[in-house]
């Protein structure tokens, strides 16, 4: 009994401590229990996601989803990747929200309100694919550093804005314009306010694409606060780092934006391939432009099993970054040969793309399905992993699910 209090008395004084003052009844406290205040918030409810959902780390929040879960065509929130770098900002109010655009390269510095932004400007709805350019990286041997993502940091939501080029006509745009930066209210891990989490960009020619919006709605609603509330670039089949969340500030840069995250092996590849686990010199390292052709068969949920005699219908999307899906293959018999099936066109350019078909097994067994896309290029995902890189980014091999016909 006396050991039980002495232990009680030195937790309640390290939990008083942590919540700033006495916890006033703590004596009845039942032994163990945790008071509310300090207890985990759980990040299901707190970003609405999918208890399927996975979280990898939780400061800062990392969240991805399993390909099962990414069957809707668009996807909605609750399936959505969450992929922070720093702290999501707090008490953002919509009301008294600017953007300002700014940089080296700007004919006339202005800033805006959300409600100038929805009345100035023409509204376009488009879907994006966002995939994080380290989707896949848990697969990569020497293993890279970093979330370990496996295939779910992608997703393709409906976003809704005004064009990045509109408000850039707005502004004027010097002759010597080389590249935007994005500046964002999320704060750095370390709290120093003058460190920046992420400041990322794209060259002129990316954001004056048509589809290149500053987005505040998503899925009709506002933008969930994680995804980038009240205002977020969106600039899709580019590393999904482009697309800066709660964005303030926007630089028109008469450089290559040399914001955090745009140097070193930070959202950047060997220009040439090479060796895994090989040292690669700095400038020989070139940033990430449009991802590479990928698939993912979200129905059925790998391990499904089936009857023999039946066809087993499966199902899902396809994306090439800049370019189209054009040829949808998938192999049962681990790759020795492809049957092409169907693969629809997208709602937009820069959506993913839908496919579908009916496989038949010839008995009983295990198999795996594995399914393959082909760009408009003619480049086609490989069967096992692409080159190697000091962060692990771009892994495009191809993706398998687990049948078993009983
Ligand atoms: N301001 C800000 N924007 C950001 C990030 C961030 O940490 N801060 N992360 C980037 C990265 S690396 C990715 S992959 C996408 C993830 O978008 P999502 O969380 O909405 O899925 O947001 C990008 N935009
Ligand atoms: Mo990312």
């Amino acid at each position: 009994m006396k050991r039980r209090n002495f232990v009680k008395k030195t937790v309640l004084s390290s939990m008083a401590t942590l919540i700033g003052v006495d916890i006033v009844f703590g004596t009845t406290m039942p032994n163990g229990y945790q008071p509310i205040i300090l207890q985990d918030p759980d990040p299901y409810k707190m970003f609405n996601k999918d208890k399927g959902m996975e979280v990898l780390n939780d400061r800062p929040w990392n969240i991805e989803a399993k390909a099962h879960l990414l069957n809707d065509k668009i996807t909605p929130n609750k399936f959505m990747f969450i992929r922070n770098n720093g702290l999501i900002p707090e008490n953002l109010e919509s009301k008294t929200w600017t953007l300002t655009i700014d940089g080296e390269s700007v004919k006339q510095q202005k800033t805006y309100t959300l409600a100038d932004l929805k009345s100035k400007f023409t509204e376009y709805t488009y879907q994006l694919t966002l995939e994080c350019g380290g989707n896949g990286r848990s697969e990569f041997d020497p293993p890279a550093k970093g979330n370990q993502w496996t295939v779910g940091a992608v997703s393709c939501a409906q976003w809704t804005g005004v064009r990045l080029r509109d408000i850039l006509e707005d502004t004027g745009i010097k002759d010597n314009a080389v590249y935007i930066g994005y500046h964002a209210a999320d704060t750095h891990l370390s709290g120093d306010p003058k460190k920046e989490p992420i400041s990322r960009g794209v060259p002129m020619s990316k954001a004056l694409q048509d589809e290149t919006l500053l987005a505040y709605r998503m899925n009709g609603e506002d933008i969930p606060l994680a995804h980038g509330y009240p205002l977020r670039l969106v600039a899709g089949g580019w590393p999904a780092s482009v697309s800066g969340k709660w964005v303030n500030r926007i630089s028109i840069r008469n450089k290559i934006h040399d914001g955090t995250k745009m140097t070193g092996t930070a959202y950047r590849i060997p220009c040439e391939s090479i060796a895994p686990g090989e040292k690669v010199k700095d400038e020989d390292m070139c940033i990430i432009e449009s991802m590479p052709v990928k698939s993912l068969i979200t129905y059925p949920k790998s391990g499904a099993m089936i009857d023999q005699g039946k066809k087993l219908d499966i199902r899902g999307h396809a994306w090439a970054g800049e370019l189209e899906v054009t040829k949808m293959e998938y192999s049962i018999d681990f790759g020795a040969t492809w049957k092409e099936c169907p693969i629809e066109k997208p709602v937009n350019r820069l959506a993913w793309q839908h496919f579908s078909a009916s496989v038949d097994f010839p008995k009983k067994g295990y198999y795996e399905v594995w399914a393959k896309a082909t760009d408009s290029k003619g480049t086609s995902q490989p069967m096992i992993l692409p080159g190697w890189n000091p962060k692990g980014y771009l892994n495009n091999a191809c993706h398998r699910i687990a049948i078993k016909v009983k």
